[in-house]
């Protein structure tokens, strides 16, 4: 049960109180419109389906240095003296700002929360401190974890891939960070550990024993598997597709690669997917597609919730507004019978030139309701009659006779080309398209 707003030694966001449900006749710009934790949608709260959570990184590390320029926020939590005092900082801003903002959940990597010593031992020991701190802020508030992973990807040892990397060296260094990371996740209650290979992949496909590295891959995550079952962790382990950025190619590419990774490798009892909108859009397809293609293979784990921008070409990590992407992606959540112990990540960060601290409430505000919104949409679309005899219908030929036993595979190719031949060609049957998509737009309207 969560408890009443956090503040540490220092308030970092003064002037903000409990950001409050009011209602969509609030012009309050602070206040949830739609999102409602406690209304019950299709047999739950909105609090349970939808599960959300505060990423660390984008939030309290960023301050939105882009390539061609440095940060422009100047976080009141960084001014400390030495790195631990602004982990620890960190730390108090981030927890003040969830029970503000009354999420139940957060995420974090290794080197977010505590800072990366000269050795393994130090690194080590920074992450235990850090950890301690925050399963004392996650006791006083009822903010909860829903997964930990580790950076594998930012320090210059991993620019050849971590698990991938042709060093064996660098391979053992990634095992030591997972392995602290797995503890650490652990010792918070985290439901959920994410492994998310931005370096795992190539650059150059000419210098790269591909067959080799993925094989790698594979035996990492059945150690880092075993380990943590080992610990007591009975959660689901992730994999986060995306097809590139930082590399040219990343081999967890899309959710389908993922699926068949994880099947060849016997590893789709313990892992899940973690599917990100701007990932799925950077691979070629939509939100929704990667959505339901995990759900179809019944791993669909958890979200993590941005998106990108049709202009540009890479992972923009915008905040999830578009009511379309929310409306589409929880009817596939809603089909697949809800997240589980997975949840919806803001894995999204306020736009540069977003410099004020009120911006980062707005931003969560908006997709909280937005994602709200595309829930009750989404609840009306899949009740709705219209739809599912629509669906019904185009299949209508596999229900019975001749489909049926093609279904139980009772037909070989030889019997199936003398249906063919004895039918005569079969009649134009329309895809309702439209039909489908004014449907949707009339549920839009209608909340
Ligand atoms: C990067 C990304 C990561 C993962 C966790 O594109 O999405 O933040 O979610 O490492
Ligand atoms: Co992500």
């Amino acid at each position: 049960m969560r408890r009443t707003v956090f503040i540490g030694e220092r308030e970092y966001f003064p002037g903000i109180g409990q950001i409050q449900y009011e209602g969509r006749e609030s012009d309050n710009p602070l206040a949830f419109k739609s999102y409602d934790p406690t209304r019950v949608v299709a047999g739950k709260t909105m609090e349970e389906h939808l599960r959300f959570a505060a990423c660390y990184w984008h939030s309290f590390c960023a301050t939105g240095a882009d390539p061609f320029g440095p940060g422009t926020r100047v976080h009141p939590w960084a001014t400390g003296k030495t790195p631990r005092d602004r982990s620890r900082e960190r730390v108090d801003a981030a927890f003040e700002f969830f029970s503000k903002l009354n999420i139940p959940f957060w995420c974090f990597h290794d080197f977010d929360l505590a800072f990366e010593g000269g050795t393994v031992s130090e690194s080590e020991q920074n992450l235990c401190e850090m950890v301690e701190l925050a399963r004392e802020r996650q006791d006083a508030t009822g903010v909860s974890l829903l997964w930990g992973t580790a950076n594998l990807f930012s320090h210059p040892r991993y620019m050849n891939g971590a698990s991938t990397n042709p060093d064996f060296a660098v391979v053992t260094y990634a095992a030591a960070q997972v392995k602290a990371a797995l503890d650490a996740t652990v010792e918070l209650g985290g439901s959920n550990y994410v492994f998310w290979g931005g370096r795992e992949g190539y650059a150059c496909l000419q210098n790269t024993d591909t067959r080799r590295e993925l094989e790698h891959m594979a035996i990492f995550l059945e150690r880092a598997r075993d380990y943590g079952r080992s610990i007591g962790f009975d959660g689901t382990f992730l994999i986060e597709p995306k097809p590139m950025e930082p590399m040219k190619h990343q081999y967890d590419f899309d959710a389908q690669t993922v699926i068949g990774f994880l099947r060849h490798h016997g590893l789709a009892g313990d892992f899940k997917l973690n599917v990100e909108a701007n990932h799925a859009t950077l691979a070629g397809h939509s939100f929704a597609h990667d959505l339901r293609m995990a759900a179809d293979a019944g791993l669909l784990g958890s979200i993590d919730a941005n998106r990108g921008d049709p202009q540009n070409g890479w992972d923009t990590d915008q905040f999830p507004l578009d009511l379309y992407d929310c409306v589409h992606g929880m009817m596939v959540v809603l089909e697949a019978g809800g997240l589980g112990d997975g949840g919806l990540n803001f894995d999204a960060k306020v736009r540069r030139e977003s410099t004020d601290p009120e911006d980062l409430f707005i931003a969560h505000i908006g997709g909280m309701d937005s994602w709200a919104r595309g829930l009750l949409v989404a609840e009306r679309v899949l009740a709705d009659a219209r739809l599912t005899e629509l669906i019904g219908d185009r299949y209508r030929s596999f229900d019975s006779g001749a489909g049926a036993r093609f279904e139980r595979r009772d037909l070989d190719l030889v019997a199936l080309r003398d249906l063919a031949a004895s039918a005569g060609q079969p009649e134009a049957r329309s895809g309702k398209q439209e039909l489908v998509e004014n449907l949707i737009n009339d549920h839009i309207v209608a909340g």
